[in-house]
């Protein structure tokens, strides 16, 4: 039985009742995994795992989308991580039934995150409305700690440049007027490109919420940097809230915390699709940009039905 930390983010009090509004509701049957069981879209931003043959696992071969998709699926079959890249990179996840709306936290997500190294991801939902199978209909936010301060900015978006060239950086502009780059760092992660083989535009645009950074060198010398965790309703982050306490990378997420663009709750009864999107644009000396992982989708609701 997994235990969960008192956790501002899950709604325990809340008892919402499952009801089928939807004619493409798959429920759960004996069968079901309580995993993942498909990446629909892999596309991150530029970075220093992204076409790198060795701790990040490319072929080389990822010359398509899907190509990329199915590497995602099979890094993860192995529990190794998928690096969504620098601010904006994505991945989409579904799994082979719908997953409910309970009382408490629906969805754990695992990252990679230890004390100093949170690098957050937004945790998007989506209900297959349109019944195809596909997740092409209207992506939620879940709401988190950050969400409607002052700095976070939602609608933000960067545009990142094909480098003319190997071994260079990736240079990047964003919707608020700022350049800057991704950083090439040679002697820990050689391949000639950090921008993914697979897209076939010279430049590309991610957009999404930003998180404010919270990276800084606390040794002053560029040789300890530290991120630290945001609060709670992120990926990858080690957070008090919603880590659980057995198994602190994995973080815990409430359905019910979803809010349209204008940021209004909606209530959903379940969901069919996640999407996790890397939510801060900076970096971090040496150890490159920050870059959301991720290694698991779990339906946590289902899996502590089943560990009952
Ligand atoms: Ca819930
Ligand atoms: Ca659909
Ligand atoms: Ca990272
Ligand atoms: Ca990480």
């Amino acid at each position: 039985m997994l235990m969960v930390v008192i956790a501002s983010s899950c709604n325990k009090d809340d008892v919402i009742t499952i009801t089928v509004d939807n004619e493409s509701y798959r429920a759960a049957t004996p069968s079901s995994e309580v995993q993942w069981d498909r990446v629909w879209k892999y596309t991150p931003a530029p970075g220093q795992f992204i076409n790198e043959t060795k701790t990040g696992g490319f072929t080389g071969e990822e010359l398509t989308p899907e190509a990329a998709a199915e590497y995602a699926e099979g890094r993860m079959s192995d529990g190794k991580f998928v690096s969504l890249g620098g601010f904006g990179g994505y991945i989409v996840v579904g799994f082979d039934h719908s997953v409910d709306n309970v009382t408490g936290c629906d969805i754990a997500i695992r990252g990679n995150a230890f004390d100093g190294s949170s690098e957050p991801g937004v945790v998007w939902v989506m209900q297959d409305e349109n019944g195809d199978g596909e997740p092409n209909d209207t992506w939620y936010e879940l709401a988190g700690s950050e969400t409607g301060k002052a700095e976070t900015i939602q609608n933000y978006s960067v545009t990142y440049f094909r480098p003319d060239g190997e071994g260079e950086p990736v240079k990047w502009r964003d919707s608020e007027g700022a350049e800057g780059e991704i950083d090439y760092l040679k002697s820990f992660h050689s391949q000639p490109y950090y921008y993914p083989a697979w897209i076939k535009e010279d430049s590309y645009t991610l957009s999404g919420t930003r998180l404010e950074a919270r990276n800084y060198d606390k040794s002053g010398n560029g040789s300890y940097w530290v991120q630290p965790a945001y609060d709670w309703g992120y990926a990858d982050n080690f957070s008090e809230e919603d880590c659980l306490a057995n198994d602190k990378t994995l973080n815990v997420f409430d359905i019910s915390n979803a809010m349209d663009a204008q940021g209004a709750a909606v209530e959903l009864k379940y969901v069919d699709f996640v999407k996790v999107q890397g939510a801060c644009n900076t970096k971090s000396g040496w150890l490159g940009e920050n870059s959301t992982e991720v290694l698991d989708f779990i339906d946590y609701g289902l899996k502590l039905k089943r560990d009952e």
